[in-house]
């Protein structure tokens, strides 16, 4: 292992480990610095309090300890695009099929007459005339709009593969202006372009518009945009003109956005709290706005109430980052057969940990917490993790991990029905993050 002290950049480290001799447990308070041909990590004091802004670099050069000094989303007003592609599964069929959109399409699982079990994914919009739309059960979609021959509904099961291939064409096109992105869904991105039309809200608005242009011309579909000061406005935003809307809310109209607004628009608020709140005569976000966060608090919970004034005045988070939308890369098997072979397993789970770090190294991203999954016959499933200081992609100190918590937490004598191995508590360098697009769904 060469082990090389020029790039620490005048920190000294007090301990200096190889990856052969990388410790299991890390004593709270150790710096060290751990070096690979690939990959620097140094662990300082310094270096986890600038984790804690979640910024963190492979190669710690003078510039990019700067780079992380100056967190980006500190200071000043952002401006963040939401982008939701229309009726996506449903707009990829008619595409692909050369179907009439005028004719209602629905997506989702057999319907066997009527008698199907499962659920809509998705319809397009001649669908939602009828009031059909996504997670209704699909025997009622047929109810309402039954399929051949004895009604004019289109059922299509759906094919995965052709929706992740439209959604990675969509998605390079929306990388490229943006800062900061986040692919959050199959079909839908947040995109920090502050820098990019320099702070200009007019310019924001035109590149949702010539986004809009390439994606309809590049993939054959269309898209909404919202443009906001913060996320969740922007989410939004993009709902308010669908289908092949834009709209933008400017940091001086949130209040006006919000009069009359109802609460079940705001993403978080679901069902079951709309009711709750409908109890106490709460329908929109003003009403509730106009209580203040202390009358509304004593109803609703103080952290509601913090939380929905805080939208309100457009202070919620504004950050774009893939890691917010990706938490962890996991693999795992389940057995066509138990297996009483402990040691057979713990080939698979090596063989599982090492396609986890292969991905994780393809997609730029490291990790600090190792878990292994183990399910017994009968179900009972356990999860054991342990984290290590630093976030690592070395796929040596990831097998070292599974196989210690396997090897530990095995209960010996049974036989098993499926492993796994995840990589958490992920971290990535910011200009890393395009790299996530390359992965697939
Ligand atoms: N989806 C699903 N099951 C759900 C919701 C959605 O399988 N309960 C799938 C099908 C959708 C895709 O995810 O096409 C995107 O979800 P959206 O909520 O964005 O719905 P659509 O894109 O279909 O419609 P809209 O035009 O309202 O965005
Ligand atoms: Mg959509």
């Amino acid at each position: 292992m060469h082990l090389q002290s020029s790039t620490l950049n005048g920190r000294i480290p007090s301990r200096l480990f190889a990856l052969e001799e990388l410790p299991m447990e890390f004593p709270a308070a150790e710096r060290l610095v751990y070096l690979t041909p690939s990959v620097e990590v140094s662990v300082s004091e310094e270096y986890i309090n600038f984790k804690h802004l979640r910024h963190y670099s492979h190669t710690m050069t003078d510039e990019s300890v700067d780079a992380i000094r100056t967190p980006p989303h500190s200071t000043g007003e952002r401006i963040i695009i939401h982008c939701d592609l229309d009726a996506f599964f449903a707009a990829v069929e008619v595409l692909h099929h050369d179907l009439d959109p005028e004719k209602p399409l629905i997506i989702g699982s057999d319907p066997q007459a009527g008698r199907g079990r499962g659920i809509v994914s998705t319809c397009n919009y001649a669908a939602r005339k009828f009031g059909i739309h996504s997670a209704m059960p699909i025997s009622e979609a047929w109810r309402r709009c039954p399929g051949h021959p004895f009604g004019p509904g289109h059922y299509i099961r759906g094919s995965r593969g052709l929706y992740s291939r439209a959604s990675r064409k969509v998605m390079e096109i929306l990388l490229e202006p943006a800062e900061f992105f986040e692919k959050a869904s199959i079909d839908e991105a947040y995109l920090d372009v502050t820098d990019h039309v320099a702070g200009d809200w007019d310019a924001a608005y035109a590149l949702c518009r010539s986004l809009q242009t390439t994606i309809e011309e590049e993939v054959g579909l269309t898209a909404s945009f919202g443009i906001a000061p913060t996320r969740i406005l922007a989410k939004m935003s993009s709902e308010v003109n669908k289908p092949k809307g834009i709209f933008r809310i400017l940091p001086d109209e949130i209040v006006d956005f919000f009069h009359h607004r109802s609460l079940r628009d705001v993403p978080g608020i679901g069902p079951k709290r709309a009711t709750q709140l409908a109890e106490w005569g709460l329908t929109t976000v003003d009403e509730a706005y106009e209580l203040g966060e202390l009358a509304l608090g004593r109803m609703a919970g103080e952290r509601f109430a913090s939380w929905l004034i805080r939208v309100v005045d457009g202070a919620t988070s504004t950050e774009v980052s893939p890691l917010r939308s990706r938490k962890s890369i996991g693999k795992e098997r389940t057995f066509s057969q138990d297996q009483t072979d402990h040691e057979a397993v713990l080939d698979v789970l090596r063989s599982l940990t090492q396609r986890v770090l292969k991905r994780s190294k393809d997609m730029g991203v490291s990790g600090r917490l190792a878990e292994v999954k183990i399910r017994y016959t009968g179900f009972e499933t356990h999860t054991h993790g342990r984290s290590i200081p630093v976030a690592m992609d070395e796929p040596d100190v990831f097998l070292r991990l599974a196989e210690h918590l396997f090897a530990t937490n095995v209960q010996h004598n049974r036989s098993l029905r499926l492993i796994g191995f995840r990589l958490g508590q992920l971290d990535m360098p910011p200009t890393r993050q395009a790299v996530l697009l390359l992965e697939e769904e």
